[in-house]
């Protein structure tokens, strides 16, 4: 059997992509709540005020809130063991700084986990995905203050108290590398004034960037989610924290040595730099040649005392999100280039991408699963993001045939197995958007994940349905199968 015989199976959404109920029961806003939908030509906007007039696709996003007890039991029913989701830190403290939390916030999350525990579904939990509560970017610019590390252990020892019982496996930070690439906004609000006190609205990919403070912010998540796993550990010896990283392979376009060096440099920056802090609990020396090339001084935001959280803090596994594989030249120019998950690359002649441009790449999930173990050859791994964005058309019945998304998963849990018989300890998987939720890069309801098909549509109609896709069934078996029956 390659994989273990309590190995997880099952799906991962986040709260703002699927709950709704944007300011119900005392939730505040967050910064999800502030950008509208786009495409996959048109980026997201994003303006500091709520406008009553645009279609926000977070607001009700698939109404996950009112309709998490017939959701958990179609997870049930394909067979699960884990449920991953995100608790949204506005319904626990609506301005993110409060000293109290929300006693009706912390009540959803304590029933949720009740409806799952009821089918024997583990939860798995992520602290930020993707959101803070917009109070702490207008008082402290997302984590560019460092008040806001007290803010988020705070807020994370409130849910391991509460929860102590109820969750096992929590994640600090969603995608946390995503800081490191320009642009990609990753949600945690690092906004200047000049963008925070903007009257018009501007493309989420054109808020102004400044590297200085976006490393800051950086290093205040890390040192939030270190003291959020020690403090986990004193709450329960057993809990299991993990990073989470989005993984992108970056395979150099020619073997020229020197895009093998290319390559090298944004494994690091991109891959390694994040994990390397959070698994092994320090700074590695390339990162602050980095610093040293790009005009970043660290001495500005790492300050004494700081060493010692980061190692006291490191994390139980290794948890990462693998969809697609890109390429990386050293002279760049006059190759075709390609979109993908939050950064893009050298299109790969050998492989075909989604209509969204993410290039599929089993083998990739192979070769990282390798390369993740042989870094930290101490820590477990789970995937805990992989899946495929596509159109679905719902038949005349109501039926939803989607072969290219079976396919897709078939291979890539394939390519998984082929890893665990490698001797790499893969202990968990949860594909992406079991049920369609709102794209978290394009904002749309088109760009489906599901096996769960959910009736709304990008100008907002739409009546929340849930129904049955083919690849429903055909998860169903390699759950109950535990990865064996794939056909
Ligand atoms: C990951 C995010 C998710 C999710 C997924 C798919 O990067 O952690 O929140 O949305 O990508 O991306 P998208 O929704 O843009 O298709």
């Amino acid at each position: 059997m390659p994989f273990v015989d309590n190995f997880l199976w099952g799906g991962a959404i986040a709260a703002n992509q699927a709950e709704g109920a944007y300011l119900e029961d005392g939730k505040g806003l967050s910064t999800a709540d502030m950008i509208i939908g786009g495409n996959v030509n048109t980026p997201r906007m994003f303006y500091p005020q709520i406008n009553p007039d645009v279609f926000y696709p977070s607001h009700e996003a698939i109404d996950f809130y009112h309709r998490y007890k017939e959701d958990v039991a179609l997870f049930a029913e394909m067979g699960w063991s884990v449920f991953r989701t995100s608790i949204n830190w506005s319904r626990i403290y609506p301005n993110g700084y409060d000293e109290e939390p929300n006693e009706a916030g912390l009540q959803f999350y304590d029933d949720l986990f009740d409806e799952c525990h009821k089918y024997n579904i583990e939860p798995l939990i992520t602290l930020c995905h993707y959101e803070i509560p917009w109070g702490m970017v207008k008082k402290y610019h997302g984590f560019y203050d460092r008040a806001s590390v007290d803010c988020f252990v705070r807020y994370a020892t409130t849910c391991f108290k509460r929860y102590k019982n109820k969750v096992k496996y929590w994640l600090t930070f969603n995608e946390i590398n995503t800081a490191t690439a320009p642009h990609a906004y990753n949600g945690l609000g690092l906004v200047e004034d000049e963008d925070l006190n903007r009257t018009d609205t501007v493309a989420r990919t054109q808020i102004k960037d400044v590297p200085q403070h976006r490393y800051q912010a950086l290093h205040h998540e890390f040192l939030a989610s270190a003291l959020a796993v020690k403090a986990g550990h004193e709450i329960n010896p057993d809990f299991m924290i993990g990073c989470m990283i989005v993984h992108i392979p970056w395979y150099p376009a020619t073997c020229n040595p020197k895009d093998m060096i290319a390559s090298q440099k944004k494994y690091q920056l991109f891959n390694d730099f994040c994990p390397d802090v959070m698994v092994r609990g320090e700074y590695p020396t390339y990162i602050f040649k980095y610093f040293e090339q790009n005009g970043i001084d660290p001495s500005q935001f790492i300050k004494e005392g700081d060493a010692e959280i980061l190692k006291e803090g490191v994390v139980d596994m290794y948890t990462f999100s693998y969809y697609m594989t890109n390429c990386v030249a050293a002279d760049p120019e006059g190759k075709d280039t390609i979109g993908g998950n939050i950064v893009g690359g050298i299109k790969n002649p050998y492989l075909k991408a989604s209509d969204w441009g993410w290039q599929i790449d089993p083998d990739g999930l192979r070769y990282s699963l390798n390369y993740i173990h042989d870094r930290y050859p101490h820590v477990p791994l789970m995937v805990v993001e992989n899946g495929f964005g596509a159109f679905d058309t719902v038949e005349e019945d109501g039926s939803i045939h989607d072969p290219y998304r079976i396919a897709y998963f078939r291979e890539h849990i394939k390519a998984m197995r082929d890893a665990a018989e490698d001797g790499v300890p893969v202990i968990g998987y949860t594909t992406w958007g079991p049920i369609d939720v709102v794209s978290a890069g394009t904002g749309e309801f088109a760009k489906r994940y599901g096996f769960i098909y959910v009736n709304r549509h990008d100008d907002g109609t739409g009546d929340f349905a849930r129904s049955r896709k083919d690849s429903f069934y055909w998860y169903k078996k390699v759950c109950e199968s535990n990865g064996q029956d794939l056909d």
